[in-house]
């Protein structure tokens, strides 16, 4: 099992097409997810039940989890994962705690006249956390532990029932959201999960204003589907890792890396942006032999051998940063002599891990980094999940009548210019009264 090799060396070619990414049809989901949507919001329960049957296998005997249930959940977790659970959590804690909370900010542009930005939390959340190739436990935590430092007041958790448990979600993901202090609890998988937070469902859950958390294509779909029916966070596309490394890095940790992110889906991304070819040839000649170690070697063989996944070759880590900067890779590895002054050039990623000890399995799981990042190249323009994505912002006009006599000539030749007398009349029909004058 080898990565396909691209030499970009003494090239300059069009950067952005130097590693295709594989397809990720969400347009041909939609079609399949309208219809799944809209039963959810005609027949609410009896829907759910029908997808539970049909998706899942399994009809739990209620869609809302137990709170006792959940506690027992906890209960049962094994001591170290427990413990791996609460590491975990403070750790991605402590760093949401420095991520910007809410709170009012003024400022005073002329005497009298102050604008107040004021940022404050959505006020019910909907995570959606999958089940599909693996319980992502991770994600719970990733998603609820920035929300709640964001002040959010409510929080409810959708994950697939499980023929395995009887037909409840996976026990890690129950124990974990007890652990949390979450107690809304839905076993409600894929699209009709998205719907069930969009529309509510009457009787079982109140609709929800915003909708965060991965998932596969369909999951994907519903989200484009119903955002502006509630808010979404991002479209997540299969996970990716990308590696910038020169003949200083160890091969051994490369290969495990790029393995790392493989074993999550056939369609994950693996690129190793190297100027050694002496590396890249002893990467590949690891792989198959780290590789059959595992469990899910179908899975990340058909991923590290996919179009979306290779090894490009490049002149210098000049040429380096250029592809990986054009690639804006979900995660990306630097290790390379200096790996910190060259991370600090990167100017696209999702997460950027600094040198041989930081692998992005630490993220995943225990750094306190977020680890719900943007895919497939959003990192141009968009960011990972924080406390930020639980907020929004309102502005609050405060000017006195001074103020706007000051600035009021300036918004009536604003408004002409515009072609709206309008505009100009709500200022002109204060400001040409005498002052103080009242109706
Ligand atoms: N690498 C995934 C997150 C994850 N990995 C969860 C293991 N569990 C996307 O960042
Ligand atoms: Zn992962």
């Amino acid at each position: 099992m080898k990565l396909r090799v691209i030499d970009v060396r003494g090239t300059s070619p069009d950067y952005r097409t130097v590693v295709p990414r594989g397809a990720f049809d969400v347009e041909h989901a939609l079609a399949t997810v309208k219809p799944i949507c809209d039963a959810v919001a005609e027949r609410g329960e009896h829907a759910l039940a029908e997808f539970a049957e049909r998706f899942d296998g399994v009809v739990p005997s209620q869609f809302r989890v137990p709170v006792e249930y959940l506690a027992q959940c906890a209960k049962e977790l094994a001591p170290q994962v427990r413990a791996a659970f609460e590491e975990s959590i403070r750790r991605r804690r402590a760093v949401a705690q420095a991520e910007g909370t809410p709170g009012v900010v003024s400022v005073e542009v002329a005497e009298g006249a102050v604008i107040e930005t004021k940022t404050s939390p959505v006020a019910r959340v909907g995570l959606y956390v999958p089940g599909g190739l693996a319980p992502l436990s991770s994600s719970v935590l990733m998603n609820v532990v920035p929300a709640q430092v964001a002040g959010v007041e409510s929080l409810a958790v959708a994950t697939p029932p499980n023929a395995a448990f009887g037909g409840w979600p996976h026990p890690s993901i129950l124990g974990l959201c007890h652990l949390l202090g979450v107690d809304e609890v839905y076993a409600v998988g894929g699209a009709q999960a998205i719907a069930m937070f969009a529309y509510g469902v009457e009787g079982l859950c109140a609709p929800v204003d915003l909708v965060t958390g991965p998932g596969n294509i369909y999951v994907v779909a519903a989200k484009r589907l119903l955002r502006g029916v509630v808010g979404i966070d991002a479209e997540a596309g299969p996970t990716e890792i990308a590696v910038l490394a020169d003949d200083q890095a160890d091969p051994a940790f490369v290969a495990a890396d790029l393995i790392s992110q493989a074993e999550h889906d056939p369609m994950a991304g693996s690129v190793l942006v190297t100027d050694s070819p002496d590396l890249a040839e002893r990467v590949n000649a690891l792989l198959a032999d780290q590789v059959s170690e595992l469990d899910h070697t179908d899975r990340i063989e058909t991923a590290l051998t996919g179009p979306q996944s290779a090894i490009v070759l490049v002149d210098d880590m000049e040429q380096g940063l250029k592809v990986v900067d054009a690639y804006g890779a979900e995660h990306l590895e630097v290790q390379t002599g200096d790996a910190r002054a060259v991370a600090h050039r990167v100017k696209n990623a999702g997460a950027i891990f600094i040198g041989p000890w930081a692998p992005v399995p630490l993220g995943d799981y225990s750094a306190g980094s977020t680890h719900v990042l943007p895919t497939a190249g959003a990192s141009r323009y968009s960011s990972g999940l924080t406390v930020r994505s639980f907020c929004r912002t309102v502005h609050l006009i405060d000017y006195d009548e001074a103020a706007l006599r000051e600035v009021g000539p300036t918004v009536v030749t604003f408004a002409r210019e515009e072609g709206l007398p309008g505009h100009a009349a709500a200022i002109t029909v204060r400001t040409a009264r005498e002052q103080g004058d009242r109706w």
